[in-house]
């Protein structure tokens, strides 16, 4: 085809992008040749997996051009997702289920002679986040491509992503995460839309031509931020959203004044230092770092993208007076909230605006999600730091700080202990910047992300702020893509729901609802069970290719997957473990419903007692699994390398769902729902997410026990005694003693030492209050697996009532009431409406 410069359109199916068994296949082999440059004979695997996932990113091009295309020559709204996180897992799979192209491709691979799953999994999954929250971000742009919102995703392109875990002698091990190393088709850079960012110098003070007062930036470092961009498509829909992922690159590569003067090595010193700044991840969910390296990384995003959203808006507007009209910007935590100074800077500093109206603009454009309560979690920056690296900001925030302070001033005089905690600025000791405020006030609406974490938002960390302006706080209850969590991970059961409800359900999860009557239907339960036990043996296989381990698809898959943290307490889990297995070991012929405890996840690698629970995991393991008088009974397994590719694999085969937070300490969970929407029954506290999910499947589908959110408090207010559990519950006493006396440790009596200590110490999770509910109700869980018919039905409701946790009907809140945007339909065939 020649190429036609007055009308550059691609067909939709033209020799290139035709989805005909055939076309698949020639392109495939044109692929493998031309980008792969290998003869079939001695491809590799991984060489068939890229001619493939070229083969399909050429069938979305066209999708993401338009897009793109649309919305510069709409005039619409485009939200804009700001993340230092995005937890994607692999693109091939998931762009496949989207395109509806799933058969003709498997076909076309098959008829190639390779295997369409082979080839999926060899996909390297990239990990740029570390759980909840980047993967809250992966959901949330596939809702919005689905939903045909336009939308752009913003973000860090790490080089290493979160690292991958192996485990040692039971400890875990860290190793560098290369997810780049063998190329990622998936990705365009767009080098000549690069921006430069500045850091670190001073600031001085002018007057310009027109007489006006002025501040400038001297920075004494420049650093080039190079674009990626990645498409995201939606569920058949013509929609591909761009997600645009910044490495940082030197400025100026090589510094010849050094070199002249025989520097060799310091010519590319600023190369290095420049490149380093998204070399890796912060592994840490959940726990400030404090480092320097950090802070830069997430000044260097929010710029970068800040200067592209002004780029944009430029180019069809004449100013930046409706910039909040053309772009919603949500924060995603705290983490890009500098974007409040940022934006301040470049509207004053740079486009010259008055100081009013670019804070107008900035706090219509802003939007702020909290997702924790944490403290250690709550992001602070100290004073000589910030002033350090970002001289500028911090004039800016005390310019911010001292006109709110004002405002607070009015409405409650001679308040000044009210001042104290409504200040950005935290003066007590050390000083700080604190983020959470400096995004609450810079935003027109914050949310927190279930409805218990809402409201305590509200009585605690921003409780002053709540007062202020009651107007701006919502609650947005999170949720999960259906179609990752479902269709991809889960075809067997998908299949069965489709062939009763149709596919409707996979857009609109609410249709699940229709599933209700099919829970009293004999036969559809016979079916459930079927496919339940095909992923079940499907997952018992990947246990045994990981850890060697037989496990028994007929067994309860009792499974708990997330980071480790001592607030989820995966401890408390592995106590009842123990206990069980004392039971079994003092009534050898008890009768228990057979249990397979499987885990994963990764802990900090700063983040000791986390690994320590991996370690006593690993250790009850090695003893359970080998003890001969347990037989079938228990096995216990930690599978390693929790990631989103494993997760689906182990969500559909779960039997039951941990989710056994601390009440008042997870913000939401997503974890919950996926389990929930595959059929998992779930045991769990009265906390973030869970209270909803417990509220939608009915109190009867669901497995109640522990402290509520008032009761840890009065608890912890009281002075919590773990002593007098341990003295009252004789339960707890033997599980605790048996860890003590050394027995999963080979007779170490020191190695849990420290975990022990924190429990009868200082543990604000309460582990020992909950033990005895918590092994109470499992109990209960037992007994009702015996009961294969109820425990049917009860899995059949829990699914047929998910609906409300669909990422779809999270999004479509977030757009009515924050955002105020409607959707635009993309075509496929008009690429550009103005006939260029
Ligand atoms: O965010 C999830 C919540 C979850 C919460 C998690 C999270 C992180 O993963 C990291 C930092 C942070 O502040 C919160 O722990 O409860 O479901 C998405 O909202």
């Amino acid at each position: 085809m020649a190429f036609n410069t007055t009308n550059p359109l691609i067909q939709v199916e033209d020799d290139r992008t035709g989805l005909s068994v055939e076309t698949l296949k020639r392109a495939l082999a044109d692929n493998l040749f031309y980008l792969q440059g290998k003869f079939p004979g001695i491809a590799t695997k991984h060489d068939c997996y890229m001619a493939l996932a070229y083969t399909i990113r050429d069938r979305l091009l066209q999708r993401w051009l338009n897009t793109s295309q649309t919305y510069l020559n709409c005039d619409n709204r485009v939200v804009v997702y700001l993340s230092a996180e995005y937890l994607l897992g692999p693109h091939l799979g998931n762009n496949l289920i989207n395109l509806g192209l799933w058969e003709p491709v498997k076909q076309a691979v098959e008829e190639s002679g390779l295997n369409l799953e082979e080839l999926i999994n060899i996909e390297e999954e990239p990990g740029l986040g570390n759980g909840g929250l980047g993967r809250l971000a992966a959901c949330f742009m596939d809702s919005l491509a689905t939903l045909e919102i336009p939308a752009i995703g913003y973000g860090i392109r790490y080089e290493f992503g979160i690292f991958d875990q192996e485990i040692e002698d039971g400890w875990q091990v860290e190793i560098t995460d290369k997810w780049l190393q063998l190329g990622n088709p998936w990705e365009i850079a767009r080098p000549e839309a690069a921006v430069l960012v500045k850091l670190g110098g001073h600031t001085e003070s002018y007057t310009d031509e027109k007489g006006d007062y002025r501040v400038r930036w001297i920075p004494n470092n420049l650093v080039k931020g190079i674009p990626y961009d990645t498409p995201i498509l939606g569920y058949k829909v013509s929609t591909a959203n761009n997600l645009r992922l910044w490495k940082s690159e030197a400025a100026e590569s090589f510094d010849f004044q050094r070199f002249n003067m025989g520097d060799y090595y310091g010519a590319v010193q600023n190369k290095v230092t420049s490149e380093n700044l998204t070399k890796v991840l912060y592994p840490n969910d959940e726990q400030l770092q404090g480092k320097e390296l950090r802070l830069a990384q997430q000044y260097f995003f929010v710029s970068c993208s800040l200067q592209d959203m002004i780029r944009i808006h430029l180019a069809d507007n004449p100013s930046l007076e409706n910039f909040h009209e053309h772009f919603a910007v949500q924060l995603n935590d705290t983490h890009p909230s500098i974007g409040v100074a940022e934006l301040m800077r470049l509207l004053v500093d740079e486009h010259h605006y008055e100081w009013g109206k670019a804070w107008n603009i900035t706090q219509a454009t802003f939007s702020f999600t909290n997702h924790t309560l944490l403290p250690e979690a709550l992001e602070k920056w100290s004073l000589p730091l910030f002033s350090q690296m970002l001289p500028r900001h911090l004039e800016i925030i005390y310019e911010i700080n001292q006109r709110f302070l004002d405002q607070v001033r009015i409405k409650y005089p001679n308040d000044g202990d009210r001042l104290a905690q409504l200040s950005i600025i935290d003066e007590a000791g050390e000083k700080w910047v604190r983020m959470a405020y400096l995004a609450t006030v810079g935003s027109h609406a914050i949310n927190g992300v279930a409805a218990l974490h809402s409201q305590l938002i509200k009585e605690t960390i921003l409780k002053d702020f709540y007062e202020l302006w009651p107007e701006k706080f919502s609650n947005k209850t999170n949720g999960v893509t259906p179609r990752r969590w479902l269709v991809l991970s889960n075809p067997r059961l998908s299949n069965l729901i489709s062939s009763r409800i149709g596919e409707g359900w996979i857009k609109n999860l609410d249709e699940l609802k229709q599933l209700e009557p099919f829970a009293d239907l004999a036969g559809f339960r016979q079916d459930w069970r079927q496919v339940k036990r095909e992923v079940k043996q499907d997952l018992a296989h990947y246990i045994k290719a990981q850890s060697d381990l037989v496990v028994n698809p007929d067994s309860l898959f009792d499974v708990q997957v997330k980071r480790i943290h001592e607030y989820k307490r995966q401890h408390l889990n592995i106590l009842h473990v123990i206990h069980l297995y004392l039971q079994i070991k003092n009534n050898p012929n008890l009768e228990i419903s057979p249990r397979t405890f499987i885990y994963g996840g990764k802990a900090a690698p700063g983040y000791f007692i986390a690994k320590l629970i991996i370690k006593l995991i690993n250790s009850v393991a090695e003893v359970v699994n080998n003890d001969p008088a347990i037989g079938d009974r228990l096995k216990v397994v930690f599978l390693s390398n929790y990631n989103v590719k494993f997760g689906q694999k182990v969500y559909p085969a779960a039997d039951l769902s941990e989710q056994i937070s601390t009440a008042g300490k997870e913000a939401s969970g997503t974890g919950n729902m996926k389990f929930s929407m595959n059929g998992a029954l779930t045991i769990g506290t009265l906390d973030g997410a869970n209270i909803e999910i417990r509220e939608e499947v009915g109190a009867e589908n669901f497995f109640l026990f522990g402290l509520t959110t008032p009761e840890v408090e009065k608890t912890l207010a009281a002075g919590y005694q773990p002593w007098e559990y341990y003295n009252n519950y004789p339960d707890l006493k033997a599980v605790v003693d048996l860890i003590n006396s050394g027995f999963f440790s080979h007779g170490d009596t020191e190695l849990f030492r420290p975990l022990m200590d924190s429990l009868f110490g200082h543990d604000p999770y309460l582990v020992f209050a909950d033990f005895q509910a918590y092994v109470d109700c499992q109990h209960q869980v037992g007994e009702a697996y015996k009961d294969q018919e109820n425990w049917s039905r009860m899995a059949i409701l829990n699914v047929a009532r998910m609906g409300k946790f669909s990422s779809d009907r999270t999004i479509r809140e977030y757009a009515e009431d924050i955002w105020a945007i409607k959707p635009v339909v993309i075509e496929l065939e008009d690429l550009c409406p103005d006939g260029q």
